[in-house]
């Protein structure tokens, strides 16, 4: 079996605490551990001048190498371009992509650096996988410094359909660099048909059946692969964690009331505001949820250094305090607001006792967050889930109560309908939703990955 090389922005090191380390960190560690392997990324520091060669850290069959970024190039890269450009562009958000050259250039030169330190590191049967859309011109650097092994691309987000991605003014420069990969892989077939559109429309490429394209003198496959998660094991950390204190304090805090649950990161994509409007509306038009339902919204702040972030939190806020203001009573809060995250054991445990959960992004590429709270669901008496039809998730969880996210009326009337609807209902639906979710979990997600990239023609 080749070695295995992953590179990624933030790498989990082995020190990271083991209930902090997501279910995308372990299925990726473990497959490292089996093959042996290498994970390259960023150190989390930076330095002023030029940066030095990466740290090692060997752990088991692990290498775990990381290097520091100059602080200006890091700025460009992350906040001006990866973030201010790439993140709100792939969300459909084309007025909140500010593009300049100078975080372009930026971006390019961190992930030829990136190329630099990582070529040394290869083996010439290493299999080399790079996630997400901080990286995507990595396989041309690596190419034009003679690396030949097989990469393949995992973009974690959503793929815009060409008519945006055209505004982005380096937007061929873009999909040049994705057909350098030998496998790009999407979250859905809609991304797939996304790049495939611009490959024939725009670029003048072919393609070539079976997964296969041929764009800029290059050729390469493309497909779907969903992301899951580790479902047995969430399943039994939720079952075990209704004994956890914390649960326990949640739902005496409750006082016999129903739990409506969202839990996101603090991100314009995840339509937390929208959300909160559906449950304003929840509470104006069915008067009956009032003092009888709590809201608790969880969302740590999450790129905080970029202006439409900071902008987002204080509209979050003001919203919250206002539906407070208008239905609280001396002993009923509507929505409790946290910024804060959780352990996973910790949230499996509150996914648990929660009767709904709102899953509403505007723009999401899967929404892992969708699946563990189906996954966390006592079999005899689960929770609705409600759920964005904009989320990846959406295309295998049938049986939640599908909204458009935008449609706040919609939206508060699924709300409702999670609220009421029958035991048997909620079973039903939960069954057939968990059957996807023992079928793809995240080790199918990431086998088959590996196993085109391997069929993959390299070069
Ligand atoms: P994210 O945008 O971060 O990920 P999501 O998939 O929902 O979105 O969450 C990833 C993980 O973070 C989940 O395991 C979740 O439990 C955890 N998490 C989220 N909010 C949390 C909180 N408040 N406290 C503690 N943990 C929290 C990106 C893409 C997604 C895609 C994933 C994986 O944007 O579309 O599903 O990558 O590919």
């Amino acid at each position: 079996m080749a070695r295995l090389v992953i590179v990624s922005n933030r790498v989990a090191l082995p020190s990271e605490k083991a209930g902090r380390a997501g279910g995308l960190a372990v299925a990726l560690r473990e497959a490292l551990q089996r093959r042996g392997g290498l994970w390259f990324g960023w150190s989390g520091e930076t330095v002023s001048g030029t940066p030095g060669e990466p740290e090692l850290l060997q752990s088991g069959k692990i290498t775990y190498a990381t290097i520091d970024l100059n602080a200006e190039d890091y700025h460009h890269f992350y906040i001006g371009f990866a973030n201010g450009v790439l993140w709100p562009l792939f969300h459909y958000r084309v007025g909140l992509s500010e593009f300049r050259r100078p975080a372009f250039e930026g971006y390019l030169r961190v992930n030829e650096i990136f190329a630099r330190r990582l070529a040394p590191l290869l083996q010439p049967e290493d299999l080399v996988w790079v996630h997400d859309y901080h990286f995507v011109p990595l396989a041309s650097e690596l190419r034009r410094l003679g690396v030949t092994n097989r990469i393949g691309f995992f973009l974690h987000i959503p793929f815009p359909a060409p008519e945006v991605l055209l505004t982005l003014p380096v937007h061929q420069r873009l999909v040049r660099d994705l057909c350098a990969y030998d496998l790009v892989g999407f979250q859905t077939e809609d991304d797939v048909r996304a790049l495939q559109r611009y490959i024939v429309d725009e670029a003048g490429g072919t393609l070539t059946g079976d997964g296969g394209a041929a764009c800029f003198g290059a050729s390469t496959r493309i497909g779907a692969f969903g992301i899951g998660i580790d479902t047995e094991s969430f399943a039994r950390l939720a079952e075990k964690a209704v004994q956890r204190p914390e649960t326990t304090r949640l739902t005496d805090s409750l006082a016999g009331r129903e739990l409506v649950i969202g839990v996101d990161r603090l991100d314009y994509s995840k339509g937390i505001t929208q959300r909160l409007e559906a449950f304003r509306e929840l509470l104006s038009r069915w008067p009956e949820h009032r003092s009888r339902v709590t809201f608790m919204q969880i969302a740590p702040v999450s790129r905080g250094e970029i202006a439409q972030y900071r902008a987002l939190r204080r509209e979050i806020e003001g919203l919250a305090g206002r539906i407070n203001g208008k239905f609280s009573e001396f002993d009923w809060t509507p929505v409790r607001y946290l910024n804060k995250s959780f352990s996973r054991s910790v949230l499996a445990g509150f996914f648990r006792v929660s009767r709904v959960a709102l899953v509403t992004p505007v723009r999401d590429g899967m929404n892992l967050v969708a699946k563990e709270y189906v996954a966390a669901q006592d079999p005899k008496d689960p929770g609705a889930l409600v759920l964005s039809r904009f989320a990846g998730a959406a295309r295998e969880l049938k049986d939640a109560l599908i909204v458009n996210p935008y449609d706040v009326d919609a939206v508060a009337a699924a709300l409702h309908a999670g609220l009421v609807m029958p035991r048997e209902e909620r079973v039903q639906r939960w069954r057939r939703m968990m059957e996807v979710l023992e079928r793809n979990t995240v080790g199918v997600w990431r086998e088959r990955f590996l196993g085109a990239l391997e069929q993959a023609a390299p070069g």
